[in-house]
């Protein structure tokens, strides 16, 4: 219930009134919450939606990551990761053999899903990564593979010559279970061309993203904010991701994933506040009704923000990750060496009187911690 302290504008009144009557918001309604609504406000109204979708429960699970290569034909100005082919002395390229031994680390752990992408590197082609999923799966048939963002997709079917679906079916053939979310960015035409030119473009990420929902493939979506975009933008790329999910329901998540300026060819452009990202938060949740979930990247957040994003709407904190991904800290986040056990994921969530639930990548809990205060015998 919203407190009516919190309403300062007639429009935000039938705004929360909508939300309450669970009907979905328009864009212009959307863009009244972004310029006039204060963070308390939309983070109650938020706070409804997450209830009435997922209760009290907090999601997250135990995974790694492979980050292939970091080598990229591409130059998204925002990137602090990436190495050009040319220039690779600080690049690194992993062989099949090297990813299977970190796959190996985890044996007898309970780790249900990898997690796996990368730059665009020219010579790691289709058939390459299909023999890396195989060789996963031969090793450990059980582990969710999540691969590949659409960037990588468009550019390793487009070299192999095969449609996207040709491409897909080949993939899932070897191994692929889903489809993680990045490289959506900006979908704003001539917002993308200022940040990423040169790779997939809006309709090249949708399509993929609608073609592996058409086989059976589940996805998550992200945005990039915080940079050079104005909220209409924002708005745009939230509209086109919940008109596919109307046609679809494929997406399990959307992540909002804030600019992080260090060390790129943006760090000029300084970074958004605390506030500003909850508010983020809040309106992603409100407006996109047919999401099932909203998670909050703790590695690139920092823990005390994701926990803190749990007021605004969020769900979901990812995993334990176990200090296998490099592109946020590359980009200067929190989180330098990223690693959370269970105990830790629990603690935090409980400390919000949240329900702590172990998932899998789909989403099926195995794990509700809620009821068991004695952690040390339920973790590895
Ligand atoms: O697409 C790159 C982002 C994304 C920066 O699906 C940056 O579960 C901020 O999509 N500042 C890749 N962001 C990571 C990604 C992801 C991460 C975690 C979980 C899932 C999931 C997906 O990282 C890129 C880009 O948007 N990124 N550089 C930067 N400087
Ligand atoms: Fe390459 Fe991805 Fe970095 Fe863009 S964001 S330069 S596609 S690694």
């Amino acid at each position: 219930m919203i407190s009516t302290n919190l309403i300062t504008d007639s429009s935000l009144a039938g705004i929360a009134e909508k939300v309450k009557n669970n009907q979905r918001i328009s864009d212009d309604e959307c863009l009244t919450l972004f310029e006039k609504a204060s963070p308390g406000f939309v983070g109650s109204l938020a706070n409804e939606v997450r209830f009435r979708l997922n209760g009290n429960k907090v999601f997250f699970n135990r995974n790694f990551h492979i980050e292939p290569t970091n080598v990229c034909v591409f130059s998204c100005n925002f990137c602090s990761y990436s190495r050009l082919y040319a220039k690779k002395e600080d690049g690194w390229e992993l062989s099949i053999e090297q990813m299977l031994h970190m796959v190996k680390k985890y044996d007898g752990q309970p780790i249900t899903e990898v997690h796996i992408v990368g730059g665009v590197h020219p010579k790691m082609n289709l058939q390459f990564f299909a023999d890396l999923l195989k060789a996963i799966k031969s090793h450990r048939p059980e582990l969710h593979i999540k691969a590949f963002t659409a960037v990588e997709y468009d550019y390793m079917f487009r070299k192999a010559k095969m449609s996207v679906e040709e491409g897909l079916k080949f993939l899932i053939e070897a191994g692929l279970d889903s489809i993680p979310g990045g490289g959506a960015e900006i979908f704003d035409p001539e917002v993308r061309k200022q940040i990423c030119a040169d790779k997939v473009d809006t309709d090249g990420w949708l399509a993929i993203h609608e073609a592996a929902h058409n086989l059976g493939l589940h996805s998550n979506a992200t945005i990039l904010y915080g940079h050079i975009e104005k909220y209409e933008h924002r708005i745009d790329h939230m509209r086109r991701l919940r008109e596919l999910q109307d046609r679809t329901n494929g997406f399990n998540t959307f992540i909002p994933l804030k600019f992080r300026n260090q060390d790129n060819d943006m760090s000029y452009v300084p970074e958004s506040s605390v506030v500003e990202d909850m508010k983020m938060y809040a309106i992603a949740r409100i407006y996109l009704d047919n999401f099932p979930h909203l998670k909050a990247y703790w590695p690139m957040l920092g823990r005390q923000n994701a926990q803190l994003s749990l007021s605004f709407g969020v769900d979901d904190i990812d995993g334990t990750i176990d200090d296998t991904t490099r592109i946020y800290s590359m980009a200067g986040a929190e989180e330098q060496n990223p690693s959370m056990t269970t105990e830790e994921l629990v603690a935090l969530i409980k400390q919000v009187n949240r329900e702590p639930v172990e998932r899998d990548t789909l989403y099926n809990e195995i794990r509700n911690f809620n009821d068991q205060p004695d952690l040390s015998v339920t973790t590895s």
